[in-house]
């Protein structure tokens, strides 16, 4: 899915801060996208239980999940996806939508 974000000159989206999480769930509840599950450019895939962004490499920072998650179901979390109250950890198997961010020229 990064591969695809690359096509378009962007990267799985980095959530930096409350403010833009709150804006991307706004921007997929108004897509009626509520029962989709969308991916975000946050994993742990390098160390278990430390989240950082997938481009960038740099820890999480501002993004936050929702209550009791990160769980690291049956040990093959290590994607996220964006989730009403806040991100949960995710297979990154799971076939599901993903968020471009495309830095503007
Ligand atoms: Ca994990
Ligand atoms: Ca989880």
């Amino acid at each position: 899915m990064n591969e695809r974000c690359k096509g378009l000159g962007g990267y799985l989206v980095e959530i930096n801060t409350r403010a833009e999480q709150t804006f991307m769930r706004h921007l997929m509840y108004r897509s009626r996208a509520t029962k989709e599950i969308v991916y975000t450019g946050l994993t742990d895939l390098g160390q278990e239980g430390h989240f950082y962004y997938y481009h960038s490499k740099k820890p999480m920072a501002g993004a936050y999940f929702k209550r009791r998650q990160p769980d690291n179901y049956k040990g093959i979390e290590h994607c996220t996806n964006l989730m009403r109250w806040g991100l949960n950890d995710l297979d990154c198997h799971t076939n599901a939508r993903y968020i471009c961010e495309v830095p503007v020229r």
